[in-house]
């Protein structure tokens, strides 16, 4: 969980992105993401039929990209919520088996902005 507003881990920023998932409970005073649906790390044996990012606070999601640890992404744009919204809901075309990572980039209620991102596995043999 990413926010622009406070400087000490604006610097950070660029040492800890990979690690987003892992400082996304940390404790910044902005709209923030909840526990999502698949949980982070999920191994799914199907695709699932939604994937769903609740929030502590209204954010208006600009930006939705879905991709394969094997590069290939997916079109999951237009998923993305034109007004701020409390939920993210993103709905997934057909995933073959592989691990998928969901990134997100949203502002804030107080304009600044976010990012995030859930992992998951679909293994359906
Ligand atoms: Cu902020």
């Amino acid at each position: 969980m990413a926010c622009w507003c406070n400087p000490g881990w604006r610097s950070a920023l660029a040492l800890t992105v990979s690690l987003s998932v892992a400082v996304s409970s940390s404790a910044f005073a902005h709209s923030s993401a909840l526990t999502p649906t698949p949980a982070r790390g999920a191994v799914l044996v199907a695709t699932p039929t939604e994937l769903k990012i609740p929030f502590d606070g209204p954010m208006r999601v600009i930006t939705t990209t879905l991709t394969r640890a094997n590069g290939e992404s997916f079109d999951v744009a237009a998923q993305a919520g034109r007004s701020a919204s409390e939920t993210l809901v993103v709905v997934p075309p057909a995933l073959p088996d592989g691990r998928y990572t969901l990134e997100w980039r949203g502002l804030s209620e107080d304009g600044h902005t976010m990012t995030g991102e859930l992992s998951f596995r679909v293994d359906a043999d």
